[in-house]
């Protein structure tokens, strides 16, 4: 084996070493899911956010071929500035590294390394799940996969209606995952409160929301866990409009025969440019909402 190209930020390390509350956070939502300048503006909020909770933030990247897990400013701006950057699930982590690239992760390569480096709560934005039509091209995203097999708790807003929705949560009871909703009955569609879909578990605070998440580890299922956190009310865009949109982009990736790891990008920037911000201004706002409750969680697992 050889060794792994891994730098922890000496501020997450010397958080870890003292029993601090760390959040992980993903960059492929930086370098694939949102456009410039709002990416990089929300990447600085959410550490900030976090901070201010209490919590430090170690926000995960590929960077010429190495692992990080906390980035310095000056490692943000490389990271946006490098036009040879690629998405990175787990599967796609030691190719890129062989090649010396730089990197965004998605929730599975970020849960992966998160876990590696001792952190077990992770904020984002919304996870990939199973895409509509799914069974026909079996598009059924690696996060799922990882949630299955990393002990690591994925605070989300749900997932966007670009999913199908009933046919994610199927595939994450088959893997064991707990899916816990923060103070709703309903698991939440990511623009939306509500997607009509029942949550399977809900929890009302932090502190409780820290107690399963540490129960569950402490059981040794090897899983992760998804905590679901609603869209802020003011910031909700309702299912009734934003659902002609989503099928809008979904019928033109389908048209365009994008596939593979292209299709969720494609379909965040269809989104974006569809709705001429509005979804963005969700998005950051729901991202930092979770970055809140992420710090909250991971404060009250080292209590
Ligand atoms: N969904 C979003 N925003 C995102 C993503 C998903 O609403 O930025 C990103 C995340 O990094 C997620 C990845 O892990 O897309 C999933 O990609 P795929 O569907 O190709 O597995
Ligand atoms: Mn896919």
């Amino acid at each position: 084996m050889t060794d792994l190209p891994l730098d922890i930020h000496p501020e997450v390390a010397a958080a870890l070493k003292a029993g601090r509350a760390v959040v992980a956070l993903e960059s492929t939502i930086i370098t694939h899911g949102m456009p410039h300048p709002q990416n990089v503006e929300t990447a600085r909020a959410v550490e900030a956010a976090i901070r201010a909770e209490g919590a430090v933030p170690a926000t995960i990247a590929l960077l010429k071929g190495r692992i990080k897990v906390g980035l310095s400013d000056a490692d943000l701006d490389a990271l946006v500035a490098d036009p040879d950057c690629v998405k990175a699930s787990g599967r796609d982590l030691a190719v890129a590294m062989v090649r010396g690239r730089s990197a965004g992760t998605t929730v599975s390569s970020t849960m992966l390394i998160a876990a590696r480096a001792g952190i077990r709560v992770f904020a984002t934005g919304g996870i990939g799940g199973v895409h509509r039509g799914a069974e026909d091209t079996f598009d059924i995203s690696a996060d799922l996969t990882e949630l299955g097999m990393t002990e690591v708790a994925v605070v989300c807003a749900g997932v966007k209606s670009i999913l199908d929705i009933p046919k994610t949560l199927e595939h994450l009871e088959t893997m064991r995952v707990p899916v816990i909703v923060h103070g709703s009955d309903d698991f939440p569609a990511f623009f939306s409160r509500v997607s009509g879909e029942p949550a399977t578990h809900r929890l009302d605070t932090a502190a409780e929301i820290a107690a399963a998440v540490a129960t569950h580890l402490s059981l040794g299922t090897g899983t992760g866990l998804l905590i679901a956190n609603p869209v802020p009310e003011p910031d909700a865009i309702p299912a009734a409009e934003i659902d002609g949109t989503i099928a809008e982009a979904v019928a033109e990736a389908a048209a365009q025969g994008i596939r593979g790891k292209e299709v969720t990008p494609f379909l965040l920037a269809r989104i974006n440019r569809l709705t001429e911000g509005r979804s963005l201004a969700a998005n950051i706002a729901l991202v930092l909402n979770n970055a809140r409750l992420a710090a909250q969680v991971a404060g009250g697992l080292v209590k």
